[in-house]
This record gives structure tokens, sequence and C-alpha cells, in this order.
């Protein structure tokens, strides 16, 4: 339980308020782990604590550098930062889970990022219908993500196998 609210916590430090730590991200997004256990004061985190959250994450939302010495969120900031991920072709469809009540809109706008830097897209299924479920109702859209490629959309895909793309059109939702 403590190590949820502490992966929240690095959540809320790495992805939307370095301030509030006393940290700042380079622009890649990586924080120094020495300077973030020094300068903490939020909790009292030692280095084999922080790894063992990143290595336990259900998302795998927090990557640790080559040289161990930094550490970032894989995706979901709000700050800028340049995660330098290279465009890949996606799959035929991906998959974004929301919510009934953001219907409406997102047939008429198509999805967009709001605060995110992207529009977030999954491979499964079931990923989908779980973020979907945060918000209420669970709607599982299907994207014609290779169609949007081939119209000279980017994709990347996250470290942590979350698709990102800036915008889908409301022409290339898949809905019952
Ligand atoms: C909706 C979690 C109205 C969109 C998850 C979503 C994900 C619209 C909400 C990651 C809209 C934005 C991101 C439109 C989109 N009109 N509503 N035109 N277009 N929306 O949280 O995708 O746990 O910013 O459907 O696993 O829900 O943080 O995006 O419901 O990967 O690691 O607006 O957050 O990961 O909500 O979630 P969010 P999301 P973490």
């Amino acid at each position: 339980m403590k190590n949820k609210k502490i992966s929240k916590y690095l959540s809320l430090i790495l992805r939307h308020k370095p301030e509030l730590a006393n940290v700042q991200l380079d622009a890649q997004g990586w924080v120094q782990i020495e300077e973030l256990i020094e300068n903490s004061k939020d909790f009292s985190l030692s280095y084999e604590l922080i790894q063992s959250i990143v290595n336990s994450n259900d998302k795998q939302r927090f990557a640790i550098s080559e040289d161990g010495k930094k550490i970032r969120a894989n995706q979901g900031h709000s700050v800028q930062v340049e995660l330098g991920l290279a465009p890949i072709t996606p799959p035929d469809i991906l998959y974004h889970g929301t919510a009934t009540r953001f219907m409406r809109s997102i047939k008429q706008s198509g999805l967009i990022k709001g605060e995110r830097h992207h529009v977030h897209l999954t491979e499964s299924k079931q990923t989908a219908i779980a973020v979907g479920e945060r918000y209420g109702n669970a709607v599982l859209l299907g994207i014609k993500a290779n169609s949007m490629f081939q119209l000279g959309a980017k994709f990347y895909k996250t470290q942590n196998n979350v698709w990102l793309v800036d915008h889908v059109p409301a022409d290339k939702l898949l809905f019952d």
C-alpha cells in the first residue's frame, strides 16, 4: 500500500509537478535519483525502494537509465519532455477505452489529447476497457490505425507498450 502511494507520488513528480520534490526534469524527462532522494520531503526514499517500485509497477510506468543514476516516467507527461521515441508503423487496429458520457463529443471531434501530449492507445482490448472504467461506463473504441498511418499520422510506442498519436479523427473510430 505504501509503495502504491509512493508510485503515485513518483507519477506526479515525474509527469506533472517536479517542483513539488524540488527536482528538475532534463529535456528527455530524466531526474537524478540522488537528487530525488535528497530533496523529496514528502516520503523517505532510498535507492532500493525506488528500484523496487520501478520493477514492480503494474504498468511499468517508470524507467531507470542504463547507468542507474536517473529515473523517468515512460509516458503520461503534462510537462514538456522529448522522450526520443521514433515513429513506427502501427498494427491495423488499436484500441482506446473511454466513458459513455464522452461519446457525443468524441463523435464530433475525434479523440483529442487534452492535458497530455498525445492520445493514448493500446493493443489490448482488456487494457482499453480498464482505462475507460476509470471514468464511468466504459466504451471500447477501435481505431483504424493503419489507415491513419497511410495518411501520414505519426505513431509512437512507449517502453511500456502504450501507443501514442496526436489525434484520432472521428471517421477513424470503430464502435458499436
Ligand atoms: C476522453 C492511464 C470528450 C478520453 C491509462 C479520456 C492511459 C474526450 C479522457 C493513460 C475526447 C482523457 C491515459 C473528446 C478524448 N471529447 N472526451 N473529443 N477525446 N476524450 O486520462 O486515455 O495509469 O488524459 O477518452 O492507462 O483515459 O496514468 O487519457 O477518457 O494509458 O499510467 O478524455 O492514463 O495510465 O483522459 O488515459 P486521460 P486516458 P496511467
